[in-house]
């Protein structure tokens, strides 16, 4: 159908990326994986037009599609399959908005503001492992400046580390309540991109076997503290089922 393969730009580490991955995975699509290096994304972005700088983003032809969102929605008409991922469901488009608005820069900033700001060498591999030898290297000496620049991006540190945590306890809460009466999916009776969002926005904490990249992820020792606070929630449990089923 395309005549080139559309290529899929990614940073191994970011739930965002996986979330376009897996939907991708899921509906078949044949498409180019690409680690891209911190710093190099942005160069790449701005050469195939993107109207941001962030990962994930798709190029094919000569266009570019940005935004995970953008790519599962893009991924659904290019399936081969027929499967779909958005059912006729008002609540499922919510779930997806509310789940990457908050709890996607949330847990990303909860995580880093330990990780990044005291323990740095737990996070250089997960960006690092999948490129080549030459960027692997060049990220490495640039690492230093890398970390200053994301630390002051992101806006982490002590203070902002248990604001998120705060903000994601409460968002842990709202998927834990939706799944009180039992239900397999969070929107309608099937899986929809609604589960994918929620399922791999959460997936640095729950940490589920089927992810690609996280069975090396190594949590730092107060989120270790806190994660084993939480273990029990239904949302974990969830998120490992779905991923079990689906990925
Ligand atoms: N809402 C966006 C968020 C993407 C995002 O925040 N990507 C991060 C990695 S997790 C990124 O590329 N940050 C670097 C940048 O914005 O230049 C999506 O769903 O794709």
């Amino acid at each position: 159908m395309h005549p080139t393969k559309p290529v899929l730009y990614i940073f191994a580490i970011s739930h965002f990326c996986e979330k376009a991955r897996w939907a991708l995975d899921w509906l078949e699509v044949d498409y180019e994986l690409r680690h891209v290096a911190p710093g190099e994304h942005r160069e790449i972005a701005r050469r195939l037009g993107a109207p941001h700088t962030s990962v994930p983003y798709l190029s094919l032809d000569g266009q570019v599609i940005q935004g995970s969102a953008d790519i599962v929605s893009w991924a659904e008409k290019a399936s081969p399959t027929n499967r779909s991922l958005t059912p006729n469901d008002d609540t499922c488009e919510e779930i997806e908005k509310r789940i990457d608005d908050i709890a996607g820069v949330h847990v990303r900033r909860f995580y880093y503001s330990e990780a990044l700001v005291d323990h740095p060498s737990t996070v250089r591999p997960i960006f690092t492992r999948d490129l080549p030898w030459l960027k692997k290297l060049t990220i490495g000496l640039a690492w230093g400046k890398i970390r200053k620049i994301m630390i002051s991006r992101m806006d982490l540190g002590a203070s902002q580390g248990e604001e998120s945590k705060g903000i994601v306890d409460k968002e842990l809460t709202w998927i834990d309540d939706l799944l009180e009466d039992g239900r397999s999916y969070l929107a309608g009776d099937e899986f929809s991109r609604a589960d994918i969002a929620v399922a791999s926005i959460l997936a640095p904490l729950a940490v589920p076997p089927e992810h690609p990249v996280y069975y090396r992820l190594q949590h730092p020792p107060r989120l270790t503290q806190e994660l084993s606070h939480w273990e029990g929630r239904p949302s974990f449990r969830w998120v490992r089922e779905i991923y079990a089923k689906h990925r």
